[in-house]
């Protein structure tokens, strides 16, 4: 699981949107709320689609997916520069050190839980405790100085550049695009997506998992990716790093997460759409395509029956197609918060 920040840079809510991230972080880790979770990413997104400064909670509950609660908690803030509730939360030993465990890669809200019971409270501690680590976690624990930077977008482009050419090289049919935060155009990434078709690889065609092998072969020859945290038929999760060269500052390149996706040709749109994200936009858009009597996922479109059976696969051939089927304008990728 990657590990989410809010979408901000130089928002004029950007300390509203923060605490309600934290706040959402405490309960996905430490009271294992997903619900509430969700609901604080959701308010948080809203919040930072929203062009100026909230003067007021109720001004923020004008917004959707802000409820009182949360206009409550955007009040107290303004008021004082705080919250309670989150000022106990950090003063809190328990969810700090849970907050820290699940910060690692590898490690969810559940193993931080367990670890944290087990009397691991820290990262340090965590060094000391290896062999009571899997094979991710070690891995997560390795890089994760490097894996809490960001990736500056002109690093984005290298790293896309030099896995396209190898991926190029070895077939040039195979399609690849970055996705993720990167596609919509943010000015730096948690990590790379990358997702992958081939016209050899359909959703009738069978696996064709030595597509995603040859790619992954190729780009660790290349010493480009250097560990694998997972390696399936169509997914692949790990860790690459530019190589052969120094950055701006004269230091070694970081280590980076990449997920590589390789999707069936015909089910390549429905793809790119899902996994451009933000999750927050997919959440809306499937919602509001129930409404409207479709089901979309990451794999396609289909009408809903009368009996509540998805019908079949609706055909897609640009992103804009699935835009049309629910009735929705067009959404650029950029603004797709
Ligand atoms: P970031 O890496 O810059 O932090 O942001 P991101 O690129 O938007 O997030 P990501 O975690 O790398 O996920 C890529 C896309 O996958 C995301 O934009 C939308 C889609 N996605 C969902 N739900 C989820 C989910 O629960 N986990 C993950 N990993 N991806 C999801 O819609
Ligand atoms: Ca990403
Ligand atoms: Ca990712």
């Amino acid at each position: 699981m990657s590990k989410r920040k809010a979408p901000t840079n130089d928002n004029p809510n950007k300390d509203i949107i923060d605490f309600l991230m934290e706040l959402g972080e405490y309960e996905k880790n430490v009271s294992r709320m997903m619900h509430k979770y969700k609901a604080y990413r959701k308010a948080a997104s809203s919040i930072a689609k929203h062009p100026t400064r909230l003067s007021s909670g109720k001004e923020a509950q004008t917004l959707e997916n802000v409820g009182k609660k949360i206009g409550k908690k955007v009040d107290e803030f303004l008021a004082t520069g705080q919250l309670q509730k989150l000022e106990k939360i950090r003063k809190d030993d328990t969810s700090q050190s849970i907050n820290a465990l699940a910060s690692v890669t590898g490690i969810g809200p559940a193993a931080a839980q367990k670890f944290f019971k087990d009397g691991i409270t820290s990262i340090e501690e965590l060094r000391k405790n290896t062999d009571k680590l899997n094979k991710q976690q070690k891995i997560g624990l390795k890089y994760y100085e490097d894996f809490k930077k960001r990736i500056p977008r002109k690093e984005m482009i290298e790293l896309q550049d030099i896995s396209f050419k190898v991926i190029h090289k070895i077939d040039k049919e195979y399609e690849a695009r970055v996705c993720g935060s990167f596609r919509r155009g943010a000015s730096s990434s948690g990590d790379i997506d990358i997702l992958l078709t081939h016209p050899e690889f359909t959703s009738t065609s069978g696996k064709k998992s030595h597509l995603l092998k040859a790619v992954v072969t190729q780009l660790e020859k290349a010493k480009f990716i250097t560990d694998t945290l997972s390696m399936g038929d169509s997914k692949f999760m790990g860790v690459c790093r530019i190589q052969d060269k120094k950055d701006e500052t004269g230091e070694d390149y970081p280590f980076r997460r990449i997920d590589i996706r390789l999707i069936p040709h015909d089910q390549y749109y429905c793809a790119l759409l899902y996994f451009t994200g933000s999750d927050v936009f997919n959440t809306n858009m499937r919602l509001h395509a129930i409404e409207n009597g479709f089901t979309l996922n990451e794999y396609c479109i289909r009408p809903m029956g009368s009996t509540n059976v998805p019908g079949e696969a609706l055909p897609v051939r640009s992103e804009e197609d699935i835009f049309d089927y629910l009735d929705m304008k067009y959404t650029k990728p950029e603004d797709r918060i």
